[in-house]
C-alpha cells in the first residue's frame, strides 16, 4: 500500500517561503513508515515557481489598494499569484506517484479551494482511489470539507495515530472497523458521518521524528543555510479569542522530553545538514523552566551560540522573563519574534490576551540590550478595535527598537472572534477564502477597510524609516528626517499626485521612500509611484494618490508629533516625526533623552536595563 501525502500550492498576494516546510506531513509520514506503509511526499510549495494569475472576482475590491508597478516602499502588495507547482505539473506528479491512497493537507481556511482542487485532480485521475483530508482547516470546517464530492474521508486532530489505522483498514478492505477511529469522518450514500472531536496525542514523546528523508533539505533554507522546523511541544492553554490552534492541538500543553528534542536536533545536523532550527511550537515558553532547560541542553550539546535558533511563529511576551531572554540569546537566538497584539489594556481583556504591555516593554528592552533584532506583531482590525487604539499600538512599537509586524485580522471559523463577527454582521462575505490578512475581511462601525489599509501603510512607512536609521553609517544619536532621506538625486520639492517627473537615473528604493516620506510628513498624503518610461539617460516616474484615509493620517500625525522612532538593528539611532527645524545632534545624550521621553507617562520604572547600558 502506498500513500501520497500532498501539501497543496497557495494563491495569494504574498507568501512566506521560508516557513513552508510541511512538518505535519513529515510527522504523518514517519508514523506511516513505522506501520510498514510506503509513503511519498509531494510538497507543491517546494519550488521557486510562482505565477501571476487573475485576481478572483470576489477579491476585485482589493485592486484599488494593490496597484501593480507601485515602487513605493510603503506599498502593501501588487500581484495575485499562484505559489507552487503549476496545476498541470501537480497532476503529472500525482499520476507518476502511483499511490493507492491520497492524503491532502488543508491547513488554511483561506486556501481551502487549492486543497480541494488537489483532491479534484486526484479523483479525476482515479475516481476509485480514496482521498483523505486533514489539517487546521478541516478542523475548523469539517462539514464543508467532507461534503465535497472529491473527499472521501477526513481525520480531525492529530493524524499520527489515526492515519496509519485508517490506511491499514483500507488495505485490509475492512472499512467497517474504522468507525471507531478517533476523529474519523466519512460518508455513506451521501450522508455525512462527522466525528465529535479529533485525536490528541498525550505522549508526543513516543512519536517517531518527522521523516525528513522524504524531502530535499536543500529546498528549505534561510540566507543560504539549511533550516528545519522543530516542534518541542503542542497545544496552548490560553484562550485568545482570535486563535484557532485549540481546534487541532487542544488546550493542554503537551511536551517532549529534553533528550528527545536534542536527539532530533543531532539527527537533523548530522544527517540533513540543518544549521538553523525554527521552533514552531504553539507556545514554546509556556513552561519557562522547561524552555530554559532545553536551551541549556542545546548549549551543552552544541556549544554556546553554535546553533542558530528562531521561533518565527512568534512568542507571547507573557511567557518570557528577562532571564529567559538572556538564555535565548546565549544559546543562539539572534532575533526575537514577539507578539504584542495590542498595547491597549481594554483590548487585551477583550481578546483574552495574557500578559501586560509593561511586561512586554521590559522584555523588549532586555532583548535590545542583548543585541537581538526584533519583530513585534500587532493585530489590526479586531472586532472591538478602534482607530485610536490601533494607532496607539503602532506608535508604541514605533518608539521601540523593533520592526513592526502588522497582522490584519481574519476570522477563523470555530473561534470566539468568528462568532462575534457573525453575530454582529461584520464579515464582508460568507466566502471563507476571504478570511486572510490580505483581504481585510472585517469592517466595523469603528473602522473601515480604507482605515485599516492606511494603518498598514503607516507601519510600512515606519519600518522604512527604521531601515534608514539602521543604514546610517554614523549610527548613533538623533537624526533629522531630512538627513535620512538625503540624496543628490532627489529634488527639494515635494512630489505631487498626478505629476510625472524625469530623472537622469533610476531611483533606488531608499530614494523613492525618502521622497514620498516628505509628502506624507509635510502634506499628510500617501503617494504611490511607478516608472512609466525608461530611456538611456532618463527615467520617468508618475506619482499618484494612494487609497488612504485622511482622518487616519491626521490622527497619526497628531499622536506621533515629536515622538521618536528607533532603528531596529541599530537602536542607538533615532529620529522624531513631524518635528520641524530640529538641529542635527549626533550626541549620545540625545538618544537617552529621546528614549526616556518615549517612555514618559508610562508607569513602568526605568529598568536595570538602562543602568546596564549606561554603564557601558
Ligand atoms: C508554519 C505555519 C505557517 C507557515 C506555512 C506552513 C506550511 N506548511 O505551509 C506560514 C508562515 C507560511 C503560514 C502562513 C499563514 N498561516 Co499559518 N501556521 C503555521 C503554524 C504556526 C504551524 C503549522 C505546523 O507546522 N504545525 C505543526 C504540525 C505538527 O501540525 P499540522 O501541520 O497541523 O499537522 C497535524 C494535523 O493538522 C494533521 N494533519 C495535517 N495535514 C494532514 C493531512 C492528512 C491527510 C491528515 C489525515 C492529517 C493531517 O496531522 C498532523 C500531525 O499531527 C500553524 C499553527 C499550528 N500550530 O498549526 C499556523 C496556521 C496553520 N496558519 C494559519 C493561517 C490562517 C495562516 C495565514 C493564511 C494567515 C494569513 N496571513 O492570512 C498565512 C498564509 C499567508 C500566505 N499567503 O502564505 C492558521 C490556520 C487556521 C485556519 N483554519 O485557517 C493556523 C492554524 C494558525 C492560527 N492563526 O490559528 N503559516
Ligand atoms: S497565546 Fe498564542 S497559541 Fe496561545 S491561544 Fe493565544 S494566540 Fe493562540
Amino acid at each position: 500500500m502506498k500513500v501520497l501525502l500532498i501539501q497543496p500550492p497557495v494563491e495569494d498576494f504574498y507568501q512566506t517561503t521560508i516557513r513552508t516546510l510541511p512538518v505535519g506531513l513529515l510527522y504523518l509520514a514517519a508514523s506511516l513508515k513505522q506501520a510498514g506503509v510506503e509513503v511519498e511526499i509531494l510538497d507543491c510549495q517546494a519550488t521557486e515557481k510562482k505565477q501571476t494569475i487573475e485576481v478572483p472576482p470576489e477579491f476585485a475590491y482589493l485592486k484599488r489598494y494593490y496597484r501593480p508597478g507601485n515602487l513605493s516602499p510603503f506599498k502593501l502588495f501588487s500581484h495575485y499569484r499562484h505559489y507552487g507547482l503549476p496545476w498541470e505539473e501537480i497532476r503529472e506528479r500525482i499520476r507518476a506517484a502511483h499511490a493507492d491512497v491520497i492524503g491532502v493537507s488543508s491547513l488554511f481556511t483561506p486556501f481551502y479551494r487549492e486543497a480541494l482542487r488537489v483532491a479534484a485532480i486526484a479523483k479525476d485521475l482515479d475516481p476509485a482511489r480514496p482521498v483523505i483530508m486533514g489539517g487546521a482547516h478541516v478542523n475548523a470546517c469539517p462539514e464543508q470539507v467532507l461534503s465535497n464530492p472529491n473527499v472521501d474521508f477526513i481525520l480531525l486532530g492529530e493524524g499520527e495515530r489515526t492515519l496509519p489505522k485508517l490506511i491499514v483498514a483500507l488495505n485490509n478492505g475492512r472499512l467497517s472497523a474504522v468507525d471507531s477511529i478517533c476523529g474519523f469522518g466519512y460518508k455513506t450514500n451521501g450522508k455525512l458521518h462527522l466525528p465529535e472531536h479529533g485525536d490528541l496525542i498525550d505522549d508526543i514523546e513516543t512519536l517517531p521524528f518527522p521523516a525528513r528523508e522524504l524531502i530535499d533539505p536543500a529546498r528549505y533554507t534561510l540566507g543560504g543555510k539549511r533550516l528545519t522546523m522543530l516542534v518541542t511541544s503542542r497545544g496552548c492553554p490560553y484562550h485568545c479569542t482570535f486563535c484557532s490552534i485549540f481546534l487541532t492541538a487542544g488546550r493542554q500543553f503537551r511536551t517532549r522530553s529534553i533528550n528527545n528534542v536534542i536527539d532530533e536536533m543531532k539527527l537533523c545536523r548530522e544527517r540533513f545538514g540543518a544549521e538553523i532550527f525554527d521552533i514552531e511550537d504553539d507556545n514554546f515558553s509556556f513552561d519557562q523552566k522547561r524552555a530554559a532547560k532545553i536551551l541549556a541542553a542545546i548549549r551543552e550539546e552544541f556549544g554556546e551560540g553554535q546553533i542558530e535558533l528562531l521561533a518565527m511563529n512568534g512568542i507571547s511576551a507573557a511567557n518570557i522573563s528577562e532571564p529567559l531572554v538572556e538564555e535565548m540569546k546565549r544559546t543562539g537566538f539572534r532575533a526575537l519574534n514577539l507578539a504584542l497584539v495590542t498595547s491597549d489594556k481594554q483590548q487585551q481583556r477583550a481578546t483574552k490576551r495574557p500578559g501586560s504591555t509593561s511586561h512586554f516593554d521590559r522584555v523588549v528592552e532586555k532583548a535590545a540590550a542583548a543585541g537581538m533584532e526584533m519583530v513585534n506583531y500587532v493585530i489590526l482590525g479586531l472586532p472591538d478595535s478602534t482607530i485610536d487604539e490601533m494607532l496607539d499600538s503602532i506608535i508604541h512599537l514605533m518608539q521601540r527598537p523593533v520592526l513592526i509586524g502588522p497582522s490584519v485580522f481574519y476570522a477563523t471559523p470555530g473561534t470566539e472572534s468568528y462568532r462575534q463577527c457573525l453575530e454582529r454582521g461584520l464579515l464582508l462575505s460568507p466566502e471563507l477564502a476571504l478570511q486572510r490578512s490580505t483581504c481585510f475581511p472585517v469592517e466595523t462601525p469603528q473602522f473601515s477597510r480604507r482605515d485599516l489599509v492606511t494603518l498598514f501603510r503607516i507601519t510600512r512607512f515606519l519600518n522604512f524609516i527604521k531601515s534608514r536609521l539602521d543604514a546610517q553609517p554614523r549610527g548613533i544619536g538623533e537624526f533629522d528626517l531630512e538627513e535620512l532621506s538625503a540624496s543628490p538625486n532627489i529634488p527639494d520639492f515635494i512630489p505631487q499626485a498626478g505629476a510625472a517627473y524625469a530623472f537622469s537615473c533610476k531611483l533606488t528604493e531608499a530614494e523613492i521612500g525618502g521622497w514620498l516620506a516628505r509628502a506624507l510628513l509635510s502634506e499628510k498624503r500617501l503617494l504611490g509611484i511607478r516608472l512609466v518610461r525608461r530611456e538611456k539617460e532618463q527615467a520617468v516616474y508618475q506619482v499618484y494618490e494612494e487609497e488612504a484615509s485622511p482622518q487616519v493620517i491626521k490622527l497619526f500625525s497628531e499622536k506621533a508629533v515629536g515622538r521618536v522612532i528607533h532603528g531596529v538593528k541599530n537602536h542607538f539611532a533615532f529620529t522624531r516625526l513631524f518635528h520641524k527645524g530640529l538641529a542635527l545632534k549626533a550626541a549620545e545624550e540625545s538618544f537617552w533623552q529621546g528614549w526616556k521621553e518615549a517612555r514618559a507617562g508610562e508607569t513602568q520604572p526605568v529598568s536595570e536595563l538602562w543602568e546596564g547600558i549606561d554603564a557601558e
